[in-house]
């Protein structure tokens, strides 16, 4: 996250922390994505983070990847489901979204257990308006720690009008519908490297939409280079379809 601050706990109870068991391991894991919680046995990625990936956790809870905390929760993927329209071409992200479908607990039969430290987030309803003031969050790369921050961090960002987003001197044809751009024109705040599959969380009428999936960009922070997420409201037919699959 560029221009971010660190988190309270409990602030951002949908965020998850995607990480992948390291080369020949029992059990270290890296965070490599963030992801969404959307119920107990359900977290939303984007595509680009798991395509191809297998031995995957999820922590749910935590806001420092460095300590073992009391709201830490770890839990296996069972499965994934990558979109079947996803690509990658020259670096931008097509339909870049995707489901993981956690393990549940042999004990009790429950994946992730809600509390005031993991909670879900709520699919969109319907399309929210130009302008709009939304937070991301997350674990990626800093405009001082190309590591990424060990924080969880946090930061306000604009819904940014598509067809401003669509005008040549920005992402001109790149841009897809299934997209939408969100930070600032004049650079600085933004989701960076790190933070891909973490969430654009609108506030309205006092409930938290999940309105977008951090993919792609130019760089981080830039000038009219705003941070591009995946559209969730684009995506619910096939969130739904999944999750009822199973
Ligand atoms: C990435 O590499 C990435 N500034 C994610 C988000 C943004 C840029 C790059 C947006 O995963």
């Amino acid at each position: 996250i560029f221009g971010g601050r660190k988190s309270k706990p409990g602030t951002h109870p949908w965020q998850a922390s995607v990480q992948r068991r390291l080369r020949n391991t029992t059990d270290a894991f890296k965070h490599y994505c963030g992801g969404i919680v959307l119920d107990s046995c359900w977290v939303l990625t984007a595509a680009h983070c798991i395509h191809k990936m297998f031995d995957m956790q999820v922590v749910l809870g935590g806001v420092d990847l460095e300590k073992h905390e009391a709201a830490d929760q770890t839990v296996a993927v069972e499965k994934y489901f990558v979109h079947e329209n996803y690509t990658d071409i020259d670096e931008v992200q097509y339909n870049d979204i995707a489901l993981l479908k956690l393990k549940a607990a042999s004990e009790n039969g429950l994946c992730a257990r809600e509390t005031r430290f993991v909670k879900a987030a709520c699919l969109p309803p319907n399309p929210l308006p130009d302008g709009m003031e939304c937070a991301i969050s997350g674990f990626g790369v800093t405009e001082t720690d190309e590591e990424g921050s060990n924080q969880l961090l946090e930061t306000k960002v604009l819904l940014i009008n598509q067809n401003r987003c669509k005008a040549p001197n920005v992402f001109g044809e790149l841009l897809d519908g299934n997209m939408l751009c969100a930070g600032r024109m004049q650079g600085g705040i933004d989701a960076c490297q790190g933070d891909s599959g973490g969430p654009l969380i609108c506030k309205q009428n006092g409930t938290h939409y999940i309105y977008g999936v951090v993919s792609w960009g130019d760089g981080c922070g830039k000038k009219n280079r705003p941070g591009v997420y995946a559209r969730v409201t684009q995506f619910l037919d096939w969130i739904k379809e999944k999750m009822r699959s199973m």
